[in-house]
């Protein structure tokens, strides 16, 4: 039989990505004012159709990036060489306002609302350039915050530019080899230039090395480097802003010198699991020009605006690659006939149920993530209350850990809903999960997350804005929705006190991760609670669905069960005793090892 002849599959529609989305659409209707609403909804239908006929097609021809390091003469040229693909995606992204929206923020405190639900339909088909188009996010706003005036002048607006001859993208420079998450053993050391003066700030050189600089085609990055003494850790660097070719400033017809014109050297490229496309890097710096931004040896503060508005993008990135996995499962349930061809998968009560419960989660992550994306424009526009600056604090590193902890096993459920099919590369859920997993490490895992929740709640009003918010939210809803649901609602309502005490000083250690599953579902709940409400006030059509999702989410979760379930998994982590810690080191090192004398030891601080 020749491949033309017999059975021959119905190729699946994914459709326009906002049209389609069970969520976006009305979620935009909750958070945004009617004026607004009108404008972005016709462009983001706009946007749908450029993901499918411009962005779509540019992914295709995305490749790896090569980088060259010696040229035929034995000369180090490092030409790094990326692909029209990547290139093109790059360019449209600008041209789309990608990150121009944000700082034009023509719709004011709603321009991150707007923007994040671009991110949200284009990130599926974009490769990672979400990856360094945040940082240049991060980068302008600490620009915006710290920079000099002519920095503002001269360099926000190539950050921020919508012409991509013209426009910068930024990365930034962490992690070194002594350590990811922890920064304290940071080996790079900066310099000042005496006599010299940039009205950019004043001027270093840097040395050292840096273990992963993604965006390594940026034009510029923000690093931290040691200023003070190495007895200080964290607490003696400083925050540098770092030209990645000189000049920074060229003709559009100029081409990008080598990094090797500012004294930097790539060592190699990353060979990482997934976002391959990406150009992330090795990097050397042996006196390379750069200008301080912020105070000196406040750097880790300095660059926290970076941290948290490129976790937020991860968190939009985990939901987006749900968003896409998912459309692409339910289209494919329309098109694959089963049953000898009588009954679509559609049909088929099981295969739906698995694909109700990725939307399921799918809704919840993305009511959870915008409420976090609200708050940021609310904050950045100045018009946030000192509470909801302080729960933005909270939820900015849980959206991140939540989204990217169930992110992969949702795809993977998309993959499977596919058969064989989704097994296969062309799909590109394959890609998807590769390239999603990072979202669990980079920006911190979710154990450096759940720290970094102690750490902000150890801030006097931080729980307490918490709190505040979420009875609110229950008593905001009304009283036939309360009779309707009062079994969820009181779940909601035993799970707050043991947040309080799970952030109660001393924090147990084994208390922070459920606490942060526990908080992120509380959370998520509260907010399709917030829209069950807004559906029932709005007589929306979709009301019925909207409350049966909240129940539900409550009640069941996805797969690591409702929130009954993370709340009895915190009290576990609070009860948690010696004997249970050393036992831990047993049932992993076994009983000979004398590790588990300093794990009980450490924990002992703690318990
Ligand atoms: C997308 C494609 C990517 C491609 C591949 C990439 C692979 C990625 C590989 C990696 O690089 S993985 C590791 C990445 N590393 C991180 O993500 C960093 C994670 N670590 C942290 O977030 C640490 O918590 C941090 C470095 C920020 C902590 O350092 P310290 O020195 O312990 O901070 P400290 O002393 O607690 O805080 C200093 C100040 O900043 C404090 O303020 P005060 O001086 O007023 O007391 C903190 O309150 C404040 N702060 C810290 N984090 C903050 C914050 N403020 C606001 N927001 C935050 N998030």
């Amino acid at each position: 039989m020749r491949a033309e002849e017999g059975f021959q599959p119905t190729p699946y529609v994914e459709g326009n990505p906002f049209t389609a989305d069970t969520v976006l659409p009305s979620l935009l209707k909750r958070l945004v004012p009617p004026s607004v609403l009108s404008e972005v909804d016709e462009d983001l239908q706009r946007f749908g159709d450029v993901v499918l006929t411009k962005l779509r097609p540019l992914s295709a021809r995305a490749e790896p990036a090569r980088l060259v390091q010696y040229n035929q003469w034995g000369q180090r040229v490092d030409d790094l060489q990326t692909s029209e693909g990547w290139r093109g995606l790059k360019a449209a992204l600008q041209e789309e306002g990608m990150i121009g929206i944000f700082y034009e923020r023509k719709y004011k405190e709603y321009s991150r609302v707007y923007g994040f639900a671009k991110i949200l339909l284009a990130v599926g088909d974009t490769q990672v350039m979400f990856c360094p188009l945040s940082m240049t996010d991060g980068c302008s706003r600490v620009l915006e915050l710290m920079g000099t005036p002519e920095l503002k002048r001269d360099v926000i607006p190539r950050l921020t530019s919508r012409d991509p001859n013209i426009a910068f993208t930024a990365g930034q420079w962490m992690t070194e080899r002594p350590g990811g998450s922890d920064v304290s053993q940071t080996e790079t050391i900066a310099t000042p230039i005496p006599n010299i003066t940039s009205p950019y700030g004043p001027t270093y050189t840097i040395n050292g090395f840096k273990w992963f600089s993604s965006a390594t085609d940026s034009d510029v990055a923000l690093a931290l480097a040691r200023t003070g003494p190495v007895s200080a850790g964290s607490r003696g660097l400083s925050l540098f802003l770092i030209p990645l070719r000189r000049p920074l400033f060229r003709g559009p017809e100029e081409s990008a010198p080598p990094a090797l014109t500012n004294n930097i050297r790539i060592h190699r490229l990353k060979n990482k699991i997934g976002t391959k496309v990406l150009p992330t890097a090795e990097l050397e710096l042996n006196g390379s020009e750069a200008y301080l931004i912020g105070p000196l040896n406040q750097g880790v503060k300095s660059i926290t605006p970076v941290l948290n508005i490129t976790r937020m993008y991860s968190a939009i990135s985990s939901v987006g690659y749900i968003r896409k996995a998912l459309t692409i499962a339910t289209a494919y349930s329309k098109a694959r006939t089963v049953s000898s061809g009588e009954q679509l998968l559609k049909d088929n009560p099981l295969h739906v149920s698995v694909l109700a419960k990725v939307n399921l989660l799918y809704r919840a992550l993305t009511h959870f993530t915008f409420s976090a994306v609200a708050l940021l424009g609310k904050v950045e526009c100045g018009v946030a209350s000192e509470e909801e600056e302080l729960r933005l604090r909270m939820l900015t590193p849980a959206a991140k850990a939540f989204a990217a902890h169930y992110s992969s096993i949702a795809m993977e459920e998309c993959m499977a809903a596919l058969g064989g099919m989704g097994y296969m590369e062309e799909t590109g859920i394959g890609r998807l999960i590769d390239d999603g997993l990072v979202e669990k490490v980079w920006e911190g895992t979710v154990s450096v997350l759940s720290l970094d929740i102690v750490r902000a709640t150890s801030k006097r009003g931080v729980v307490e804005a918490f709190l505040k918010w979420a009875n609110g939210v229950l008593s905001a809803c009304p009283p036939p929705l309360q009779t309707k649901l009062s079994s969820p609602i009181s779940v909601i309502r035993e799970s707050l006190p043991l947040i309080s005490a799970a952030y109660k000083a001393p924090v147990s250690p084994l208390a922070t991760r459920p606490a942060l599953f526990l908080f992120s579902h509380a959370t998520s709940s509260l907010n399709l609670l917030e829209h069950a409400t807004w559906s029932f006030a709005t007589q929306s059509t979709s009301v019925e669905v909207d409350i049966e999702v909240f129940r539900r989410w409550v009640e069941e979760g996805a797969w690591g069960g409702g929130l009954a379930t993370a709340a009895e998994e915190l009290k576990r982590g609070l009860e948690a005793t010696i004997e249970r810690v050393a036992a831990d080191s047993k049932i992993v090192y076994g009983t000979e090892d004398e590790a588990k004398d300093a794990v009980v030891e450490l924990a002992r601080a703690h318990l």
